[in-house]
């Protein structure tokens, strides 16, 4: 059965379980990305192509909570060269303003082309005709090029949910043009602030010559004539209603007391929540709370940092040093400032569930998001979401996409220590009026730009274009 509506990205919306019988399901993981398109999958006839998560294992396609999920095999070597190389460590790093060094491997790009190639035949090959395909993220830039050989006939979008860097880091990736071509595929190419499609229309320019007017690329066709793209920014949010709800359930705050308690009370807890990444400032953030402790400033009976830092991309180089660094860091703060019966910093690299993470963020005074670079950053608005008493203090990189919007949060540069120690300070005295006059305009904007708005504002671009195409 053919799809009006084609999401394709690097994961399928689902997680294996295998129950103790041994028999397989699979459970719809509860990511923004599914809640805010489950609405558009249902009304039509939607399809979902992505890769399921483990390697060498060839699925059919199969129907999960109501949702057609294509699954894209993909080898052990592919994960290896497509995933874990050339998308986790060429573009992510280059991406990201070059924190760590992008490794470029010709293999590795051809690995990349060739499971582009194949997330492209499956869309294509599911999409009805006229339909509409949703292109996400860049392990799959080439893909709207891709689509659109095999099907002029459909509509295509495609939104990149990291940073696209200034032009002349973006000058370094060996295979620039091709990328861009491959971004040009779609009909609406979105991007997370505007400063993000300022860089992809001005690379475009600057590399392939296309006229670039406002928000419009014109991408000439072989018959002369041109083909309009439009390049725009559509700030990603979160769902909020899960999160106020459980911010609202007893056993979820009887928790966040508990939380507390175990932590012996202290009179502020301050909180980070990040994929274990070298893009989130993670060190940064514990080397100004460390020093803030050694200089007395902040004595270490009154605050404790709890540092959630789940697992991520642990095969890749680059996160297996960044692990080593921060526990170093972690262990000698501790030990240098720990009493027997206190701890600087609970630092946790393990995932939790969703309760315990609003659980957590219903115990935190403070929520330090120090990223060095991050296209949004979902965790400062979760964090808002759940603070319905209009208590507690955000302090926000203004590297995040999340800082064009969250104006109220006490803005930092986390390169900066000395800034960002003085930013913590800040943080941990203001005063209960303050924090109120802050938070009720920071849960203003997140509860009226949740991911609703988001999708149906890209949606809405979308169906612009199809009007046009009719
Ligand atoms: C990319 C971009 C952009 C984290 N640990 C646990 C857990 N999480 C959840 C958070 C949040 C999500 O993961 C992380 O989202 P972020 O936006 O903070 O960061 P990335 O993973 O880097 O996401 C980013 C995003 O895409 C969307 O476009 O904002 O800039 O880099 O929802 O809560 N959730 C649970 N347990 C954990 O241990 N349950």
């Amino acid at each position: 059965m053919a799809a009006e509506f084609v999401v394709v990205a690097n994961r399928l919306p689902v997680d294996r379980v295998v129950g103790a019988d041994g028999e397989e399901t699979w459970r719809t993981s509860p990511g923004g990305l599914v809640a805010a398109l489950e609405p558009v999958m249902h009304g039509v006839e939607g399809a979902w192509v992505g890769w399921a998560g483990q390697a060498d294992v060839k699925l059919a396609p199969f129907t999960a909570n109501d949702i057609r999920l294509i699954p894209v095999a993909l080898s052990a070597q592919e994960v290896a060269e497509y995933y874990e190389g050339f998308a986790n460590d060429t573009i992510w790093p280059l991406y990201h303003d070059v924190i760590s060094a992008p490794q470029f491997h010709r293999e590795w790009w051809e690995a990349y082309r060739t499971v582009n190639r194949r997330f492209a035949t499956a869309a294509a090959d599911a999409v009805a005709p006229g339909g509409t395909v949703w292109v996400h993220d860049y392990q799959l830039q080439l893909v709207p090029e891709m689509v659109r050989e095999l099907r002029p006939d459909v509509t295509i979008g495609y939104f990149h949910h990291i940073p696209f860097p200034a032009h002349n880091l973006f000058a370094q990736l060996p295979w620039r043009d091709q990328v861009l071509r491959g971004l040009l595929g779609a009909d609406v190419v979105g991007f997370q602030r505007a400063q993000d499609a300022a860089s992809f229309s001005a690379a475009v320019k600057r590399r392939l010559r296309y006229e670039v007017k406002a928000s419009t690329v014109n991408v000439p066709q072989e018959s002369g004539s041109t083909r309009s793209v439009l390049v725009k920014a559509f700030p990603i949010s979160i769902d909020t209603v899960p999160y106020i709800e459980l911010a609202s359930r007893p056993d979820v705050q009887a928790r966040a007391a508990e939380i507390r308690a175990s932590l012996g009370n202290p009179k502020r807890i301050l909180l980070g929540v990040d994929r274990l990444d070298y893009t989130k400032g993670i060190r940064h953030r514990i080397k100004a709370y460390g020093e803030l402790l050694a200089d007395g400033t902040l004595p270490v009976e009154d605050a404790t940092l709890i540092q959630v830092a789940s697992p991520s991309r642990e095969r890749v180089d680059a996160y297996v040093h960044l692990r080593d660094e921060i526990e170093l860091l972690v262990s000698r703060i501790n030990g240098d400032n720990d009493t027997v019966g206190h701890s600087a910093i609970r630092y946790l690299h393990q995932g939790f569930p969703r309760e315990e993470m609003v659980a957590l963020y219903l115990a935190a005074d403070v929520m330090l998001v120090t990223a060095l670079r991050d296209g949004m950053n979902l965790v400062a608005k979760e964090y808002v979401a759940t603070r319905a008493d209009n208590r507690g203090v955000l302090v926000l990189s203004e590297f995040t996409g999340a800082a064009d919007e969250l104006r109220s949060a006490v803005r930092v540069n986390p390169h900066d220590i000395e800034g960002l120690k003085e930013a913590i300070l800040v943080a941990v005295e203001m005063t209960p009026a303050e924090q109120g006059r802050r938070m009720r305009a920071l849960r203003r904007r997140v509860i009226e730009h949740d991911v609703t708005a988001w999708s149906n504002s890209f949606l809405a671009a979308l169906a612009a274009v199809r009007r046009t195409h009719a």
